[in-house]
């Protein structure tokens, strides 16, 4: 028998029982179990919450039903409707540079250069140009971890007066290929293997290294890859650059060659690979809580604005190519001059509307600002357009907030889908006769846009120039300019991705071309691999050993100065001296830095002599050591006993050593050192009272103690 439906019985919004402030409730005596107990109305004068069409609903909960049991009515647009727009919530993720996290800021111009660029943004000093940036990885999907061994994207927006200026470069100076040609087998040869749809994220796999094997011109870029570069602690810190040769003209039409830097104020860091492979595990989301928690704190991220300028002659005086994105021109030869300042200030508002939906293009440029002959970049000013087309499904996408330039918009292109601006007047072309509002805009002859006048000539060819052709000489200038700890990280990281490679003759072919690097990297890499070293590739040009060593290129001439920006983990448990732990707070905060408590468990602890209660921010078994840039262990003699016996304690603490971070010892945390193989040195630091705390905050400003002798 079918089950008696009970009548329709409308519910009454009545004012708010519930404790959540300013909702109504329905009457606990109007609830009858059919989900009524999830209403909650609109608080008086609150928003009311309709269709899209702005119709104002009812019920959010139940969909319209034909009896209590029955189908769903056909006519139930609210569901429908829902339904419908959830199910066209996803738009396709970029093909490359997916994973990513956007900011919002301004670049203020520190230095006026007329002389170079007609640019409206540097005619004065002090100019402020609203920016957005958004940082990513290159390789792994949306939803993959931010501490993938890869590139990261550093692209910047910025809303001139004479429109978007696009800089979409990354934190290497140089890339894997010469021509846009072999971007879609790079980028193929680095995504999950189609065969099977794996790695996420990484390039530890045979198809990238197949490709990088047989692609010489890679060589340089993957020594950047392989270092610590590609592991960044914070996107706060690492620095970012334009790549390519660009070129600034100025009002006179005269034309340089221009290189764009970007460098992190807060200092470069990176993490070691063991703790990048915790933090993946540990917080996935790491790099962008980083940026948010900065940015929201008020502890607002700057990079310098730098450029390299030269002339053609310049250009002319290497025996590499100015136009070859595999090779830079060293700081030392050619300084680097700051011309600007960038800050980020304010998170978005809203990830999909902003960060996903922001559209970068390499061939957005302003008068001022002009292209090279660079064939890769030449390849990317056809490429962004498409891809946003694909991506945000109209070619209208300029007209979404975060791509809408901030100046003004005029021209006669009209309609497409999500067409939003009321184009007005009746021309919709010229010439045309119209007047006033009628006619439209037209270019403004002088001031307009032009591209700078370059002679060009030649047979049409499919040809990779011969100044092209060095492909070992800056690879080996760029290991050699690395301190002895970064070559190792860099041994460490050609070792373990080639091990993950299954097809020995991958290896081999990898050795072989290192060996034109440098042969200790080759032999130590063979070592690691257990492999015997083959004979070393023939390489189109012999690797120059004459190029002077650039300090620039090693992370250190970027050293952090202060522990800053960085954060300190402290283990405390019930009984800690609240006189150690408030000084040490104070010393670290005050000097910029975050403090964040780790307890046996989360909520409060104890802490002695009268000290009363305190929250920590994370429990011990959340909160590994990776996720902090040095720690303290304030535990009280009872509590340390008890950590003492924990699993997670001890990796904690083993971690910490093995990454080469400082440790702070409070009086009764000891027994913690000994089961987790610490063996005191001098970047474990005895915090006995509350007067060592500056010490310890002046030792944890070197960010690292590389002394330290540890393996992986
Ligand atoms: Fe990109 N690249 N790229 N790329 N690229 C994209 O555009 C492409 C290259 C870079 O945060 C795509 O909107 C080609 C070099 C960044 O939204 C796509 C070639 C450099 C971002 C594309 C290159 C970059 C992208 C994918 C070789 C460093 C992320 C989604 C000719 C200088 C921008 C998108 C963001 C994104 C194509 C090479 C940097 C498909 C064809 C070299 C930072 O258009």
């Amino acid at each position: 028998m079918p089950p008696k439906s009970k009548p329709d019985k409308p519910t009454k919004a009545t004012p708010s029982t519930s404790s959540t402030p300013g909702t109504q409730r329905t009457k606990a005596t109007d609830r009858r179990g059919n989900a009524d107990e999830l209403h909650q109305g609109a608080a008086r004068g609150g928003p009311v919450m309709t269709t899209a069409q702005g119709a104002p609903l009812a019920d959010d909960q139940n969909s319209l039903r034909i009896g209590d049991r029955g189908p769903t009515a056909l006519e139930d647009f609210v569901l429908r409707e829902k339904i419908f727009h959830f199910d066209h919530e996803r738009i396709p993720e970029r093909v490359v540079h997916a994973r990513g996290y956007g900011a919002h800021g301004y670049l203020e111009t520190l230095e006026a250069i007329p002389e170079l660029t007609r640019a409206a943004i540097f005619q004065r000093r002090g100019i402020r140009t609203e920016a957005f940036v958004r940082f990513s990885t290159v390789a792994g999907n949306l939803g993959s971890p931010d501490l993938a061994r890869d590139v990261r994207g550093f692209a910047v927006k910025l809303y001139t007066p004479e429109g978007n200026w696009d800089i979409v470069g990354n934190n290497i100076p140089v890339f894997f290929i010469q021509d846009a040609m072999k971007f879609p087998d790079l980028v193929h040869s680095v995504k999950e293997e189609q065969d099977r749809g794996w790695p996420q994220a990484a390039s530890a796999h045979d198809t990238f290294w197949d490709f990088i094997s047989l692609m010489p011109e890679a060589t340089h870029m993957v020594l950047w890859t392989m270092s610590d570069r590609a592991i960044p602690r914070s996107l706060r810190f690492m620095e970012g650059f334009g790549v390519h040769t660009f070129r600034f003209v100025n009002a006179s039409g005269e034309a340089t060659f221009v290189k764009f830097h970007w460098k992190p104020r807060q200092g470069m860091q990176s993490v070691v690979w063991d703790e990048a492979v915790k933090i993946n595990g540990a917080d996935p989301d790491f790099h962008r809580r980083d940026l948010w928690n900065a940015i929201q704190a008020g502890d607002f991220p700057q990079w310098d604005l730098a450029v390299q300028v030269f002339d053609d002659e310049f250009a002319d005086s290497f025996d590499f190519d100015v136009l070859d994105p595999t090779k830079l021109i060293p700081e030392e030869v050619l300084p680097v001059r700051v011309i600007a300042r960038l800050t980020l200030d304010r998170v978005v508002e809203n990830v999909f509307a902003e960060t996903e939906q922001a559209a970068f293009c390499t061939q957005n440029i302003v008068p001022g600002v002009d292209f090279s002959n660079d064939p890769l970049l030449q390849g990317r000013n056809f490429s962004y357009l498409d891809t946003q087309l694909k991506r945000l499904g109209s070619t209208n996408f300029t007209q979404l907030p975060v791509n809408a330039p901030r100046c003004p918009v005029a021209h006669f292109q009209r309609d497409g889908h999500m067409q939003m601006s009321l184009q007005s007047g009746r021309a919709n072309y010229e010439p045309n006769s119209f007047t006033g509002d009628q006619r439209g805009p037209r270019p403004d002859l002088d001031g307009g846009f032009r591209s700078s006048q370059v002679p060009e000539n030649g047979d049409k060819r499919r040809i990779r120039a011969e100044s092209f052709a060095d492909h070992y000489s800056q690879a080996r200038q760029f290991y050699r300019s690395q301190t002895p700890v970064e070559q190792e990280h860099i041994i460490g990281g050609f070792t373990f991705e080639l091990g993950k490679c299954e097809i020995p003759a991958i290896r081999t072919r990898m050795l072989a071309n290192l060996r034109n690097v440098d042969e200790s990297l080759a032999s130590a890499v063979a070592d690691g691999l257990g492999m015997p070293l083959p004979s070393a590739s023939p390489a189109a040009v012999a690797p120059r050993d004459d190029l002077p060593t650039s300090p620039a290129l090693s992370m250190r001439h970027l050293a952090p100065e202060s522990f800053a920006g960085r954060k300190l983990g402290v283990v405390v448990t019930d009984g800690t001296d609240p006189q150690v732990l408030d000084a040490l707070t104070k010393a670290f905060t005050e000097s910029g830095a975050t403090v964040e408590l780790i307890g046996p468990k989360a909520g409060d602890v104890k802490l002695g002599r009268r000290g009363g209660k305190t929250k920590v921010d994370h429990a011990i078994a959340g909160a590994p050591s990776v996720l902090f840039d040095a720690v303290a262990l304030l535990p009280s003699a009872t509590g340390a006993e008890e950590l003492a016996q924990r699993a997670a304690v001890k990796d904690f603490v083993s971690d910490a050593f093995a990454h080469h971070k400082f440790i702070g010892v409070g009086a009764s945390a000891d027994v913690l050192l000994t089961p987790a193989g610490v063996e005191p040195d001098d970047g474990v630091v005895t915090i006995s009272d509350a007067g060592d705390a500056d010490a310890f905050l002046e030792q944890c400003g070197a960010i690292r103690f590389w002394e330290r002798d540890v393996r992986p």
